[in-house]
């Protein structure tokens, strides 16, 4: 028996000895990257559709090198992050339904290409996260190509089956039958593609299945050193019924990758309320698409009057806090499956402006989705919300994608990036202001949300608070100025630290806030 407590204290030494050891690895990693102004993953993020960025060996297509030569460009921007949508070999432009998941696509290069685009990225602090899509595979993956021979295969139960009728007319868009060479149904079973039936769903009740996903996050996170995952289709996982094996699922893989790197990130497309994103959040996903704030900054920068955002920001970030202190709130305007923000709206520049303002003063990490920053346009379907990214005018830039004939952004509808660079008036300088202030400050990069007594139906403020950074913003969401007479407590943030445009007056307890403008003060 003594000799049993014995070696439980023995144990626990041990334990406490690695546990701490552990920690301190992490803790200097940590003040490190502090020190240089690096708080990822609370930092500026950068969606790209390789496919529509940058070509170089004029194929028309864009290409991991592409990237690697616009690192520039996205550094002088501020961007601080990258998310590259699906990278890996597939038999759709936009590859979400994926047959090598440890390959590049011959369309974008070659995996030394990415290596080298990882280590590009790094010596400019920026991180790399990729699209992780693993609800389901495409019908052409090998997996499926076997586990269509038949039940005796391994890797049949990689995937859903059922010969259950009543299920079948219960969803009958979600199952569907194998073909034969001819084209024929074979009507045995039919096997599950929630999307449709180029996309079979996988198993995660089998085991098997689950190491080989997890292998694949340790390849791309140890082996090619990319700093974490998009989950795509999270919500899809598992049937609403077994939700609860969807969360232990997430918990499972954080656990494993957790093993192989410390500070990576995983942000999940779940799309659906704060309630339904919440419960991922338990030592789990790190942060899910806040979809309901981006209506709402739309909405707010549209109709142009307080529609409660900083409200609905607090509310929810109090849901988010009671399942996960420690969760990340990934906020953005639109991304590669909605209406670009500048068609939502109505191709007016001032009010993209505000809508950005809002985006990078509020709390949590924000995504900028590719040409957002130039105010790109476009509208579904799919193919022209992702049209190629305009660097300069009549394609004379030698890197201009042209892979598909763009209908809402060319050179004659935006402003290219070449133009828009040394006017200290666009869009892109907009953005670009605005970023680096937010990098600079830790009130805006770490600290929380307050709202304020300020009453003003046009204009949106709040506080934003870190340490001993204490900040009032306020944006004026509409085309006439607008007068804030502050309250005693707003009255003391009284130095003037960022403005997006001039002409501000304070006098007294008065302030005159110029149309569209964003204003920050600070105590
Ligand atoms: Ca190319
Ligand atoms: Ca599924």
């Amino acid at each position: 028996m003594q000799k049993k407590i014995f070696f439980l204290i023995f144990l626990t030494i041990l334990f406490l000895n690695i546990y701490s050891q552990n920690n301190e690895i992490i803790k200097k990693q940590d003040t490190n990257s502090l020190i240089k102004g690096i708080f990822y993953p609370n930092c500026v993020f950068y969606e790209i559709f390789v496919q529509s960025f940058y070509d170089t060996n004029n194929d028309g297509i864009g290409d991991i090198k592409g990237v690697v030569k616009k690192l520039d460009y996205l550094s002088n921007l501020g961007i601080q992050a990258i998310w590259l949508m699906p990278i890996n070999p597939s038999p759709s432009y936009h590859k979400y339904d994926i047959t090598d998941y440890c390959n590049i696509h011959p369309d974008y290069g070659t995996i030394n290409d990415f290596k080298t685009l990882v280590k590009e990225a790094h010596k400019r602090d920026i991180k790399i996260i990729i699209d992780l899509v693993v609800n389901h595979t495409s019908s052409n993956h090998p997996w499926f190509v076997e586990a269509s021979k038949g039940k005796g295969n391994k890797y049949h139960d990689y995937y859903v089956w059922s010969t259950d009728k009543a299920i079948f007319s219960k969803e009958p868009y979600h199952w569907h039958f194998l073909k034969d060479s001819l084209g024929n149904e074979i009507r045995d079973e039919k096997y599950y593609g929630f999307f449709w039936h180029g996309m079979p769903d996988l198993n995660y009740d089998n085991e098997e299945l689950r190491k080989e996903i997890i292998n694949i996050g340790k390849f791309w996170l140890k082996d090619i050193n990319i700093d974490g995952f998009r989950l795509d289709a999270v919500r899809f996982f598992y049937p609403e019924e077994e939700i609860k094996k969807n969360y232990r699922w997430w918990q499972q893989f954080r656990r494993e990758m957790d093993n192989v790197k410390t500070n990576f990130f995983m942000v999940g497309e779940i799309w659906g309320e704060d309630t339904v994103v919440a419960p991922f959040l338990t030592k789990g996903i790190n942060a899910g698409f806040n979809f309901d704030l981006s209506y709402a900054i739309i909405n707010a920068a549209n109709k142009q009057v307080d529609n409660g955002l900083i409200e609905k920001v607090i509310k929810i970030r109090s849901l988010y806090k009671s399942y996960e202190p420690d969760f990340i709130d990934a906020i953005f305007l639109t991304n590669h499956d909605q209406d670009r923000v500048m068609s939502e709206l109505q191709n007016n520049i001032d009010k993209a402006k505000v809508a950005a303002s809002l985006l990078l003063t509020l709390p949590g990490s924000p995504f900028i989705y590719y040409g957002e920053e130039i105010g790109m346009r476009g509208k579904k379907p799919d193919e022209l919300i992702r049209e190629p990214m305009i660097w300069d005018y009549d394609n004379k830039e030698k890197g201009q994608t042209y892979w598909e004939e763009a209908l809402y952004s060319t050179s004659r509808t935006i402003v290219p990036v070449s133009a828009q660079l040394n006017d200290s008036n666009s869009i892109f300088n907009h953005y670009k202001k605005l970023i680096g202030f937010r990098k600079k400050s830790k009130a805006l990069t770490l600290g929380d949300i307050k709202s304020t007594d300020l009453k003003n139906i046009n204009v949106i403020s709040f506080y934003r608070e870190f340490e001993n950074e204490s900040l009032l913003v306020i944006c004026n969401l509409s085309k006439k100025e607008q007068i804030i007479y502050l309250s005693e407590l707003a009255s003391k943030y009284n130095k003037l630290v960022f403005s997006t445009k001039g002409g501000v007056e304070i006098i007294d307890n008065k302030i005159v806030v110029p149309a569209y403008a964003n204003l920050i003060f600070k105590k």
